[in-house]
């Protein structure tokens, strides 16, 4: 892994509002890929400059800079062409590396499961495969700066090679995945099945998504041990993970916990996780975790809606949870309609987040007796196996049930509805 190599961060300023914050977040993704950020360089301009990204006078001051800080690694704010990033590399004489291959590299050494590094590697093919002319023009000038028009031949075939060497490579990745994702559609399934609701943490990457999924696990969950994964770092969680929670009044539901987002995510990544992320879009309740604390919190909050919708996340029932409120110095845990602010770290924040959860998730309960005739007894066992069967009585007409449940299953069991 690269330890702390200088690097130079560039970006153009196309008069986006936040374009300053995109900066600043920039520098944080390169320092969470261990690069050392020494020298930023901003251009405004109308648009990027077609073979150089940056202006001619621009590009020269990166290239002094480099030599000044002893940079080997320039980074673009935004997604550079093939010939742009050739261009700059000859301009500079360090690597030229932009956004997207940032990010793709952070997924990169954060992946631990197999699913996670399928993904991210299907990714990286995807980004790959259309700047592949990058290495194999540089091989071309090479060749033909000694053996001339004659080698152009070899080059091109070369190309064509590595292209089919990715794409057979894509396919293949993309078989493996289908694998994991069929167990998953299973798991789904089976979930669906069992009738539980499920709530999906989403938001920006190190909001305290998973910290506070270990508090509810913690208190709970059927297993406190089932912690997950928590770090003061940018995508510490890149896969998904679903946990039981036992809650008061003999509720029960799923919550799920998985990878967050970051503005500017490559469209190339959101394609490969699309079925980790997709967890979300089964969700009967998300819960959308902010960093309360952090001044760009509205531009997170915009970026965050943007990807749900590009996931294809519908519009679901959604709790706003402003999260780590010790750090920013105001008052909790408060709660206003649709919004909370809390501490994770806080064990009546924590309260009143259940208490916020459950009057949400089961506001469509309604409380009905059912009276069952005794030949009819697969449909007691069907009530118990899928609601909270409160009180059971014996008479002569059968069993009768008190059971709650959603006013949506109530027609299912119409015609055993108690007349009194
Ligand atoms: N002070 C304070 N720190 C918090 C709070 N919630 C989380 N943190 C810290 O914030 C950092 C990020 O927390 P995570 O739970 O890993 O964040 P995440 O949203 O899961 O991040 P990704 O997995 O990267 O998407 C960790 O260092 C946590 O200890 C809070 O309420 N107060
Ligand atoms: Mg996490």
């Amino acid at each position: 892994m690269e330890q702390n190599i200088n690097t130079i961060i560039i970006g153009l300023n196309l008069d986006q509002a936040d374009f300053n914050y995109s900066m600043e977040e920039l520098e944080q993704l390169t320092t969470a890929n261990h690069l050392k950020t020494v020298g930023k360089v901003t251009q405004k301009l109308p648009h990027p400059e077609a073979a150089t990204y940056f202006g001619k006078g621009k590009v020269e001051e990166v290239a002094q800079l480099v030599v000044t800080t002893n940079a080997s690694t320039i980074i673009a704010n935004d997604e550079l062409s093939p010939s742009q990033i050739r261009n700059l590399e000859k301009a500079t004489n360090a690597t030229v590396m932009d956004r997207t291959g940032l990010i793709l590299e952070i997924f990169a050494t954060r992946a631990h499961t197999r699913e996670a590094k399928l993904q991210v590697e299907l990714a990286k093919l995807k980004y790959q495969l259309p700047r592949l002319r990058t290495g194999a023009s540089q091989h071309l000038d090479q060749q033909s700066a000694g053996g001339g028009l004659a080698n152009r031949g070899t080059g091109e075939t070369k190309l064509e090679l590595n292209r089919r060497t990715i794409e057979h490579q894509i396919n293949h990745v993309r078989h493996e995945l289908k694998e994991s994702e069929q167990s998953h559609a299973t798991q789904r399934k089976r979930r669906a099945e069992s009738h539980l609701k499920t709530v999906a943490l989403v938001g920006y990457t190190n909001a305290g998504k998973s910290t506070i999924m270990n508090q509810l696990v913690q208190r709970f969950g059927e297993n406190e041990d089932k912690q997950v994964f928590v770090k003061n770092m940018l995508f510490a969680t890149l896969d998904t993970s679903v946990r039981k929670l036992e809650l008061p009044g003999h509720r029960s539901c799923l919550l799920s916990d998985t990878v967050g987002f970051v503005s500017k995510l490559p469209h190339q990544l959101v394609a490969a996780f699309q079925s980790t992320l997709s967890e979300a879009a089964q969700a009967d309740l998300l819960l959308q975790v902010v960093d309360y604390s952090d001044p760009n919190q509205a531009l997170m909050m915009e970026t965050t809606n943007a990807t749900l919708q590009e996931i294809g996340v519908p519009e679901l029932p959604m709790i706003t949870v402003f999260n780590k409120a010790d750090l920013a110095g105001t008052a909790y845990p408060i709660r206003t309609g649709h919004e909370i602010i809390i501490s994770a770290k806080d064990e009546h924040s924590i309260d009143l987040l259940v208490e916020t959860i459950t009057t949400q998730l089961f506001a469509d309960e309604v409380v009905k007796s059912f009276t069952i005739p005794f030949a009819d007894g697969a449909v007691v066992e069907s009530l118990n196996r899928q609601f909270a069967v409160q009180q059971t009585d014996y008479t002569e007409a059968g069993t009768v049930l008190t059971v709650r449940l959603p006013q949506a299953a109530v027609g299912r069991y119409q015609k055993y509805l108690t007349s009194n």
